[in-house]
């Protein structure tokens, strides 16, 4: 029997899920999650545990319907330029299509950025022969703006080799800066309309605090680590993400989709489990935390499970702190 979803239950059991990228297609709530394989692996900071290799799309008619799990999407072997770790994908839709995006290393096992389209936001996604051009890092969020110009968001630190691109080309030995200086941010680019090529050179977002000045480095309660999202409420862009080593999902804002950020606060406390990942998504007229933590496995960092919540604003626009236990 198909169980209905409950808040801060995991949407399914009967495979890992996590890194949620949820949208509203067809009047559906769609989820585009990583695919954890329930296999043992010991974790390190470079990510090596995260070894998923295809993805699932699951779905939910509303949040009093039970979720589905439409099979497989997409899976490596199907994509020529993947060697290894299908990380946190998201989707979008325009001209008609379904755009799955999605991190994978390329045969130099270099974090790079894929797009597979669909007639379908469930899938089947059928792949581009090679990675967007210019791609580098982890975690795609794909914003399609009001005016229908679309802009990607990516990156993630430590196993997500942010710190190696910051002279625009790989250097294995980069690290990242000194604590006392700015931390580096997610970077953007505006998609082209075919929304398979960046249309400009990628960015370094700057997130700034209320005085003005860039948070450092070493600032690790709000500094960006990974898994950016950023969706739109009463005309302000909010630019959310996990701080990684401190496991916050914190927010800032902006009026431009480039920034620079405002840092406001914090969204969600610590999960259980290493990593913290989330989407934000306005269903009829509330709006929803998607996320992950991995209480369905014991507390295993690499078998985690997505769940949500419901997310509310203050009357000035910031968002109420969520702790995903209380
Ligand atoms: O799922 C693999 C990685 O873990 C994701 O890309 C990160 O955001 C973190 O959740």
């Amino acid at each position: 029997m198909k169980k209905n979803t409950k808040p801060n239950k995991p949407i399914v059991d009967h495979i890992y899920t996590a890194d949620p990228s949820a949208h509203v297609f067809e009047g559906k709530i769609y989820i585009y999650p990583s695919h954890d394989l329930d296999l043992e692996k010991i974790s390190n900071d470079n990510g090596d545990q995260y070894a998923m290799e295809d993805y699932h799309v699951l779905s939910m008619d509303d949040f009093n319907s039970p979720c589905v799990d439409h099979g497989e999407a997409l899976h490596m072997k199907d994509v020529p330029w993947v060697k290894q770790q299908m990380w946190a994908p998201d989707a979008a839709y325009k001209n008609n299509t379904y755009y799955l995006y999605f991190p994978a290393k390329d045969k130099d096992e270099i974090f790079r950025i894929g797009v597979a389209t669909s007639s379908n936001p469930a899938g089947p996604f059928t792949p581009q022969e090679s990675y967007i051009p210019g791609s580098f890092s982890i975690d795609p969020a794909v914003l399609v703006d009001d005016d229908n110009k679309s802009y990607m968001y990516v990156g993630g630190l430590w196993g997500g080799q942010l710190e190696k691109w910051q002279t625009g080309k790989f250097n294995p030995d980069a690290e990242g800066p000194a604590a006392t200086e700015p931390a580096l941010g997610p970077i953007v680019a505006e998609l082209s309309e075919d929304m398979l090529t960046f249309k400009e050179d990628p960015k370094e977002i700057s997130i700034i605090d209320e005085d003005g000045n860039p948070i450092l480095a070493g600032d690790e309660d709000r500094r960006f680590f990974e898994g950016a999202w950023v969706h739109k409420y009463n005309d302000y862009y909010y630019l959310s993400y996990s701080t990684g080593s401190t496991h916050y999902i914190v927010y800032a804002t902006s009026k431009n989709p480039k920034g620079p950020f405002t840092y406001k606060g914090r969204i969600l406390n610590p999960v259980e489990g290493w990593t913290t990942h989330h989407s934000i998504v306005q269903f009829e007229n509330k709006w929803y935390l998607f996320y992950h933590d991995s209480s369905l496995s014991g507390g295993l960092n690499h078998k985690r499970s997505v769940k949500y919540t419901e997310l509310k604003y203050n009357d000035d626009g910031t968002i109420q702190t969520i702790d995903p236990y209380k």
